[in-house]
């Protein structure tokens, strides 16, 4: 029986033809900026997303925390979602590494609004906390890889700019906000003053993530970035697999939508699960299983006896997420084996 691994888009391997990309690469020491293949991807990303500049690192967890330091001081106030990755997913890396706290806001399919941060901004009185961040993230992960929708974040760019205020996109999934839409990377970043995308994600590179800005930010980044850990030396035989993402495996995300659209139609169809459809717009689709009467745990570990694997969602849901590595037909699969597991009491 094979395995259809739903667990993340995270979970795929390079192929032969990426590990052949990465064998010929030609590589140098990046500490001394001196790899041909990183600088040519990072040339690439600060290219593909309009910026001045872009930094490799090693993870999309060090794109952001890297542009949380530099974008605020110990005691600011960052604005972000609940469900957002930095919040939730980063071992409290912003306080950790930042010394800063988040500021939550509630958000609807993980967008929240410019009014909703107008509301939170603190006053500029020496006694409270400064504002100096807003954090958004699109996709948004944890709301099932939905889309934020452009004009929003137009209003809220227009809020943050009148208030001084910097922005940045944890854009691990930009790339599939954009083959759903149409719009381009440069786009959304032009509303920013970071970004970070991933590649090792739905782009399937093993290993890798960009953060891009003004040069001059990207200067500060690289000094965290070796702070943090991340001066890598001979990393261009990693960059050559984003390369071959960038080339190889960017259109075809459309294909990972399809999966996870007919994945949730199907799995809506079972009485007990729910599944909002309206709000599967890419590669993540979140089940609600309450009305089951099964735990999360409970309908994890029987899906896996049966070959599914999926992961927690948010509260008393599951996790679904398409990629590279499963067929529509594995996606087929699933469903009829999650409709026989949990169809029936
Ligand atoms: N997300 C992972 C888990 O950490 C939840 C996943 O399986 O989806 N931003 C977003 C929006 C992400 O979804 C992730 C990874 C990251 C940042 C962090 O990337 P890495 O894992 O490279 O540090």
């Amino acid at each position: 029986m094979k395995t259809i691994d739903l667990r993340s888009d995270t979970i795929t391997r390079p192929t032969r033809a990426m590990r052949e990309a990465m064998a010929r690469a030609e590589v140098g020491d990046d500490v001394f900026g001196e790899d041909p293949t990183v600088n040519l991807l990072q040339d690439r990303v600060a290219e593909i997303l309009g910026k001045e500049a872009a930094l490799y690192v090693p993870s999309g967890t060090m794109g952001n925390q890297t542009c949380l330091k530099v974008h605020t001081r110990p005691g600011d106030e960052v604005v972000a979602e609940r469900g957002s990755h930095v919040f939730n997913y980063e071992t409290g890396g912003a306080a950790f590494l930042s010394g800063v706290q988040l500021h939550i806001i509630d958000g609807v399919r993980g967008a929240i609004t410019a009014d909703q941060i107008k509301r939170v901004i603190r006053p500029r009185v020496y006694y409270m906390s400064r504002t100096s961040l807003v954090c958004l993230e699109n996709t948004h992960n944890r709301a099932g890889g939905t889309v934020y929708p452009l004009d929003m974040i137009r209003e809220i760019k227009d809020l943050a700019a009148a208030e001084g205020i910097r922005m940045h996109l944890d854009g691990a999934r930009l790339w599939n906000a954009c083959a759903a839409t149409g719009r381009t990377p440069a786009e959304y970043a032009s509303l920013f003053d970071s970004v970070s995308v991933c590649f090792s994600k739905g782009l399937g590179a093993p290993v890798g993530s960009a953060i891009a800005g003004s040069r001059e930010f990207i200067a500060e980044a690289r000094r965290y970035r070796k702070i943090f850990g991340g001066g890598m030396r001979q990393a261009g035989i990693l960059a050559a697999a984003c390369l071959y993402a960038l080339d190889h495996n960017v259109t075809r995300l459309t294909e990972d939508h399809e999966k996870a659209t007919l994945l949730a139609r199907e799995i809506a169809q079972i009485p007990g699960i729910e599944v909002d459809l309206e709000g599967v717009h890419t590669n993540i689709v979140i089940a609600g299983v309450e009305r089951l009467g099964r735990s999360v745990e409970e309908v994890l570990a029987l899906l896996r006896e049966r070959g599914v694997l999926l992961t927690p969602g948010n509260w008393q849901s599951v996790r679904a997420v398409t990629h590279l590595d499963v067929t529509l037909e594995d996606v087929r699969r699933a469903a009829a084996i999650i409709r026989e597991t949990l169809g029936k009491k």
